[in-house]
């Protein structure tokens, strides 16, 4: 396909993309199987939606999409095609004309900017970051007590290269305004009915300034997919996703805090230090979600594997962490009273996915693998899950049972 060819299909895409969501939800049409997440409720369509392969469909409306766990073990760049997908409003945007399209920054600015794409990769310094987005929802479906909102499991994450424009670049040609607080960031979705508060979302200017949250345009080397947020989206490294609005078209910069429903209400977690709650009751004081906790998995090996008793099993997996660069991830063999310390692979960044290796020896059993990842700053993960109202931030110390034959 041709640039202009290629380019007119993307434009086309939402619209094909609700066709083809309907109809999977519907009648069946592009769904193959299911899969079942490990809790209460978990069993899922696999289904494959335009620019994507077979995901783990969470909803069709708006399309909900979960990354299938093993994709993990593939690379440290999670694949476009493979990318998770979240929405709130079903109002997607369904003709997106790239050469029409402008980026709008307005507000608390010496000089509102409308922006085409052509112009945003010709008149301002790319640039490339390599960082994971991942949903404040991620791993939900573990929680327990369980608590309302999508039952993810934990394939609301994915790591990717993205290119585009500095965010300070932007803000520094419209000309930030003495008293600038907040810079607020739309995207072209909508909400299907009154009463439901438009997707928008805040930062503070001096995070927006930092010249690492950025206005991408690509992912891994191509163009956004469609329900990656083509043709802009924000990539704000080390924070949770609720911040990287997708389909990006205005800017706002202001001078007070922003108190919109997504800021003010919703994606808020306990103010304390163990961002965490006693269950069942609601915290006094709240502030936004903001930056991840460290995480680490084991993508090796399934729950309930079975492997070679008395030789080496080589185990993998990946760690990371809401900027502050991992410094090391131990496994233990026997549910958390030893530990062994895994090499660390290729260092893409303080906001990618860092791989882990380790060797290990078991002997015939049963055998609670326990992965712990722990940053330069000294922070780690909880052995015990904690738990909050909205299931937001579970980074326990995580278990897979292996049975040593
Ligand atoms: N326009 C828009 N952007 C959005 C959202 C949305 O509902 N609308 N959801 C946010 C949330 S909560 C997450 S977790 C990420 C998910 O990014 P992805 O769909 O590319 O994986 O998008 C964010 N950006
Ligand atoms: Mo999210």
């Amino acid at each position: 396909m041709s640039g202009i060819d290629r380019r007119l299909f993307v434009a086309g895409a939402g619209a094909a993309l609700i066709g083809a969501v309907g109809k999977a939800a519907t009648s069946g049409g592009s769904t193959s199987g299911t899969i079942t997440l490990p809790f209460a409720n978990g069993t899922r369509p696999l289904v494959s939606l335009p620019g994507k392969r077979e995901m783990i469909l969470l909803t069709s409306r708006p399309p909900q999409l979960e990354t299938p766990f093993s994709v993990f073990n593939d690379g440290l760049l999670t694949p476009n095609d493979a990318f998770f997908v979240r929405y709130h409003l079903s109002g997607l945007p369904t003709d997106i004309d790239p050469r029409r399209f402008r980026l709008a920054i307005g507000g608390h600015v010496e000089k509102p900017l409308q922006i085409g794409l052509e112009s945003l990769r010709r008149d301002f310094p790319v640039s490339e970051i390599v960082a994971v987005n991942q949903c404040s929802g991620n791993s939900r479906g573990f929680v327990t007590p369980r608590v309302a909102g999508g039952q993810l499991g934990n394939g609301a994450m994915g790591n990717a290269r993205w290119q585009g424009v500095a965010l300070k670049h932007l803000l520094a040609k419209a000309g930030v305004r003495a008293g600038a607080a907040q810079v607020t960031f739309n995207g072209l979705d909508n909400p299907p009915a009154d009463g439901i508060a438009d997707f928008v979302k805040a930062l503070d200017i001096d995070h927006a300034l930092d010249g690492e949250v950025m206005v991408a345009f690509a992912m891994n080397g191509e163009e956004l997919p469609f329900l990656n947020g083509y043709p802009l989206r924000l990539v704000v490294p080390g924070f949770f996703g609720t911040y990287w609005v997708k389909h990006l078209h205005e800017i706002n910069v202001v001078d007070a805090e922003f108190d919109g429903y997504w800021m003010k209400t919703a994606y808020r977690i306990p103010d304390n230090d163990c961002r965490c709650a006693e269950p069942g009751i609601k915290p006094d004081k709240t502030v936004p979600i903001a930056r991840f906790n460290v995480r680490s998995f084991l993508t090796s090996h399934q729950d309930g594997a079975a492997i070679g008793a008395g030789r080496t099993t080589e185990l993998r997996g990946i760690a990371f962490s809401g900027g502050d660069p991992v410094k090391r991830v131990l496994v233990s063999p026997d549910n958390g009273q030893n530990w062994q310390e895994a090499k660390l692979g290729e260092y893409l960044g303080r906001y990618s996915f860092r791989e882990w290796k380790l060797g290990m020896t078991l002997a015939k059993g049963r055998h609670a693998l326990r992965v712990r990842a722990e940053t330069q700053g000294g922070e780690t993960q909880p052995m015990e899950p904690r738990w909050q109202p909205s299931g937001y931030m579970r980074n326990v110390v995580e278990t897979i049972n292996v049975e040593a034959l």
